[in-house]
């Protein structure tokens, strides 16, 4: 019998026998009512007022939300309060609910020690505290039942205690997310029934210790470190795990996921490792020091998901993976692997039906070509990187089978022959100049249109040339947009071959000639621009009959004769035909109308000229700068030239043209506003989509590394909460960014407006959202980004409100191995962190700081540089000081709160911890504020 069963027959027996004794058991329910209500006066914020409504001294406690007893002894066996939003702490008292099986209090605001009398808790088998705020160091002792612990996401400091490595009966601890130091025990090896174990983003150092290969039950171990830390030094929490990883893991055969990654192992794996862990799913060892070959095995570790080698030192051939079908991610790029030169291993991932992800980037892949069986890889595939590999040969055209691939990146490699035109071709166009010098400088760029096209989409480039007869090979293209280029020649009769077309857009081009009758065999036809180009002759008769043309345009040509009236042509207004020679037709279309002789003979004359005079061209596009081309499904693609601007789309190249006439010649109605970098103007497409454009200052010292950083910065990163660019347009003298519009200006804009009523939930939102974007930039990349200019005015609302983070001009983008860099760059009076602003020192603590500071000014409506700030008061000073009184009402925005409101009391304690936070973001010294993925959920 184990303990706690015998001390459960002990008590059952006592207290028996006082009810025998006295009329009610009325001695051990007084013990457990007397400490949940001890509980329930502990409790500082029940907003929901849970525990307030429904804990009533006059109910019986079983009855109590949360709480559970047992039937026969009626005591409390489990007490589960998790996500009531509670506040407050955990008084010693509970440790007098003897029997107490589940004790769950997590995602709640608790705070301060876990009391050490919960040791006293001999039947717990569950303890979940996950998610509050408790420091101070892990209490227990010997809770022999106990069988799941979780006390991640809180402040716990300290060592391990060796009393939890004890607890033979231990099936999973969670202790990540907290700050504990020290070395993992040996006496791990104890914990024989574990199955889980997590010790993930602590301070831990040491090594593993080798007994772990005792734990035969293990089937998660988790110590992957802090990522912001990695292994970039100091100043965050972070485990420092070295050495060698202890081979007896690798003999744990139930093990399914082995997170090991952003620490500092250095050793080899072991070559049986597939054959030893057949049940593996995720192998996370990215961000060490591993270094040997990658095992061959691997491939008998079929159940393999995830796996994650990047960023180490391995060598060696990278091996086949042909067994591995469930493989989503496959990352190994940032080693020193090598490959056989068909790439074999990458034909062999062609098995994997879910591939997802493919990074072989940053390898030693000299030799290697990518094979055509690229295009057999599966479907699913949505990012591929290999660039800066040393990859030579061509890119195989059977890539463009791969349709929902979104991010190709093959810059830096030995490239040749012709661009494949197909898939879609990367995010960065800007940043592309390199792979465009590297196929400049290597290549003729020449050869046939593939035949599988379905989108060509080369608009707004400096290409020119003249569109081959073999366009009619096309068979299943559906749309052609060659718009703003410097095309010439006639259209081909052939392209009527081009059955599928249904959107045609040829405007601003030097096209001329006649306008093709055969046009009118494309039956499918939406949308037809041929505009301000030089088309002479007619407009075909026949085009009348294309019962689907909706929009139609031949504008700025020098066209002749009568246009059609008949179908489709009803729907038309003049703006179709202004700027031509000399049409004519009905009075609608703002034209004189036709003498009946005119239009007969001139109809003949077309047709002649169609049928006899029109000879084959054959010429190849020369294509002068950047192709970019597009190919999507028809679904995927809008008629005409719509700017694809979601997630994961390309950035449009607009040329400086068409962007000054969006804008009207950069005229001041258009200015939105100016900057140290440049300034901002609004505009809009012909088809009628509104963005803005920063037009950067590049004669200025700065203004083109302002423009470089930005770019090169918003084109690694997607996020709700960052703006989003639509596009670019960069030549030598001019350089600039195309911005989705956000109607509602900034948040200081928004802020210091008349309009404005202080609504707390908005300003909440928008304290959340920017949480976000930074908790993003700072921890969800490789490497942080640091925006160091956070404050009001870059920060913009959308048309829900919703806030993004703008203008990163200034923005750092930490390279391995940093945490923090000088700049000599000028910080914003006010929202600057002190070793910023004083000293130029730039971590992600100074955007910490200035969130901080953010966060002041919007709930108090005062800028930090308001003229009542100045000596000894700062705005910070002044919100420490009302806080310290309890008097925060004083330093509220004005009718931010009034007393009338429903809510008052709730929203007082939300403003009371917004202010909390914002100081925990204003400590003095970077190290000790805390990080955006605590501030924000904290928000
Ligand atoms: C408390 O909550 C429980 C469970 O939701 C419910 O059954 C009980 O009636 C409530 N008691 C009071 C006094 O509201
Ligand atoms: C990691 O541990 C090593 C010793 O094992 C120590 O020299 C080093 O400073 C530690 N690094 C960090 C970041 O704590
Ligand atoms: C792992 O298992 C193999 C085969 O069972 C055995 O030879 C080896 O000693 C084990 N290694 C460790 C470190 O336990
Ligand atoms: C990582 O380990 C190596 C030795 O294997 C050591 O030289 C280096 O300092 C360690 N790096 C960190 C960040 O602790
Ligand atoms: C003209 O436009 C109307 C409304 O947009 C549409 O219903 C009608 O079908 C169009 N007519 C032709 C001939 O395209
Ligand atoms: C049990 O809890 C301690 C605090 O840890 C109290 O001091 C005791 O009074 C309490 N005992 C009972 C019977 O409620």
């Amino acid at each position: 019998m184990d303990i706690c069963m015998f001390y459960f027959s002990v008590l059952v027996l006592i207290s028996n026998y006082f009810s025998l004794t006295f009329s009610t058991p009325l001695f051990n329910l007084t013990t457990d009512q007397y400490a949940l209500t001890v509980l329930k006066n502990s409790i500082v914020s029940d907003p929901n007022a849970i525990l307030y409504k429904n804990w009533s001294i006059h109910t019986p406690i079983c009855g109590w939300i949360g709480v559970s007893c047992g039937i026969i002894h009626q005591r409390v066996t489990v007490l589960d309060l998790s996500s009531f939003e509670l506040r407050g702490t955990i008084p010693p008292h509970l440790g007098n609910l003897s029997f107490l099986r589940v004790l769950d209090i997590s995602s709640n605001s608790f705070t301060g020690i876990l009391p050490s009398e919960l040791s006293k808790l001999r039947c717990l088998e569950d303890i979940n505290v996950a998610a509050n705020n408790f420091s101070g160091e892990i209490p227990f002792g010997a809770l022999s039942q106990l069988r799941h612990m979780d006390l991640s996401d809180n402040g716990f400091s300290g060592k391990i205690p060796s009393s939890v490595f004890n607890i033979s009966r231990l099936q999973n601890l969670n202790l990540s997310f907290n700050i504990l130091d020290g070395n993992i025990p040996e006496e791990i090896g104890g914990l024989s029934s574990l199955e889980s174990v997590s010790l993930r983003s602590n301070e831990l150092e040491g090594s593993i210790p080798y007994t772990i290969f005792n734990i035969s039950s293990l089937m998660i171990v988790n110590f992957r470190r802090n990522m912001l830390s990695g292994k970039l030094p100091n100043n965050i929490c972070s485990n420092n795990l070295s050495g060698s990883i202890p081979l007896g893991i690798f003999n744990i055969t139930t093990l399914q996921l082995l997170d090991l990654s952003w620490n500092n192992f250095s050793s080899t794996l072991p070559s049986n490792i597939g054959l030893s862990l057949p049940n593996l799913q995720y192998l996370h060892l990215h961000t060490n020091n591993l270094s040997g070959p990658i095992p061959a095995s691997i491939n008998n570790a079929s159940q393999l998901e995830e796996l994650f080698l990047l960023d180490n030192l391995f060598t060696g051939f990278i091996p086949s993976f042909p067994s591995l079908r469930l493989l989503t991610r496959f990352l190994l790029s940032q080693n020193s692997l090598s490959a056989t030169p068909e790439m074999e291993f990458l034909s062999s991932l062609t098995n994997s039906e879910h591939l997802e992800v493919v990074e072989i980037s940053g390898n030693l892949l000299q030799g290697c070509a990518l094979p055509n069986s690229i295009g057999n890889l599966s479907q699913s595939l949505e990012i591929f990187l290999a660039h800066n590999s040393s990859i030579r040969g061509v890119i195989p055209s059977e890539i463009g089978n791969l349709a929902n691939l979104s991010d190709i990146q093959l810059h830096n490699n030995h490239l040749s022959g012709s661009i494949p035109l197909q898939g879609s071709i990367p995010l960065e166009f800007c940043e592309m100049s390199s792979l465009a010098e590297l196929y400049m400088s290597n290549n003729e760029l020449e050869g046939p249109i593939p035949e599988y096209l379905v989108f060509v989409n080369l608009s707004s480039n400096y290409l020119s040339g003249q569109i081959t007869p073999q366009v009619g090979d096309l068979k299943i293209i559906n749309g052609i947009d060659l718009s703003f280029n410097l095309f010439s020649g006639d259209i081909p009769i052939s392209i009527d071959h081009c059955e599928s077309l249904e959107s045609i857009s040829l405007s601003n081009n030097n096209f001329g000639g006649f306008i093709p009758q055969s046009l009118a065999n494309m039956k499918g036809l939406t949308t037809l621009d041929l505009s301000k180009n030089s088309f002479t002759g007619m407009i075909p008769k026949s085009l009348q009959d294309l019962k689907f043309l909706e929009y139609f345009n031949v504008s700025y040509n020098k066209l002749e004769g009568e246009i059609p009236n008949g179908s489709c042509f009803s729907n038309f207004t003049s703006l179709s035909f202004v700027h031509n020679s000399a049409l004519c037709g009905p009075a609608r279309f703002e034209v004189p109308p036709c003498s009946k002789d005119d239009e007969g003979s001139k109809l003949k004359s077309v047709a002649r000229l169609m049928k006899y005079i029109l000879p084959p061209l054959f010429s190849a596009m020369a294509i002068v700068i950047i192709v970019v081309i597009l190919i999507r499904r028809w679904k995927h693609v809008r008629v005409g030239t719509q700017v694809p601007t979601s997630l994961g789309n390309p950035w449009r190249i607009i040329s400086y043209i068409e962007l000054s006439r969006a804008t009207n010649s950069f005229s001041e109605t258009n200015l939105l506003g100016r900057g140290s970098f440049g300034s901002v103007f609004r505009g809009v497409f012909d088809d009628g989509l509104y963005f803005a454009v920063k037009v950067f200052n590049i004669e200025l010292e700065g203004g083109n590394k302002s423009f470089e950083t930005e770019s090169r910065i918003l084109s690694t990163i997607r996020h709700r909460n960052l703006v989003r660019i639509i596009g670019c347009c960069t030549n030598m003298e001019f350089k600039a960014l195309i911005l989705e519009i956000m109607p509602n200006g900034s948040v200081e804009k928004w802020l210091y407006s008349n309009g404005y009523c202080g609504d707390i939930l908005q300003l909440l939102n928008i304290s959340i959202d920017v949480a976000l974007a930074l908790e993003y930039l700072h921890h969800g990349n490789t490497f942080p980004i640091v925006h160091c200019d956070i404050k009001p005015s870059n920060v913009l609302l959308d048309e829900d409100m919703t806030a993004r983070v703008a203008d990163f001009g200034i923005a750092k983008l930490f390279e391995e191995g940093e945490a923090m860099v000088h700049t000599k760059t000028l910080a914003t009076i006010g929202y600057a962190a002190p070793e910023y602003g004083s000293e130029g020192k730039v971590s992600t603590g100074a955007d910490v700081y200035s969130f901080g500071i953010m966060l002041l000014e919007m709930f108090t409506r005062k800028k930090p540089t308001d003229d009542m700030f100045g000596g000894e008061m700062s705005l910070k000073e002044w919100v420490t000081e009302s806080l310290q009184a309890n008097e925060i009402s004083q330093v509220l925005a004005p009718a931010m709160l009034p007393e009338r409101d429903r809510h008052f009391d709730m929203k007082m304690n939300w403003m009371t911890s917004v202010f909390e936070l914002a100081m925990k973001c204003l400590a003095i010294s970077p190290d000790e504020r805390i990080n955006m993925i605590e501030a924000a959920s904290t928000l």
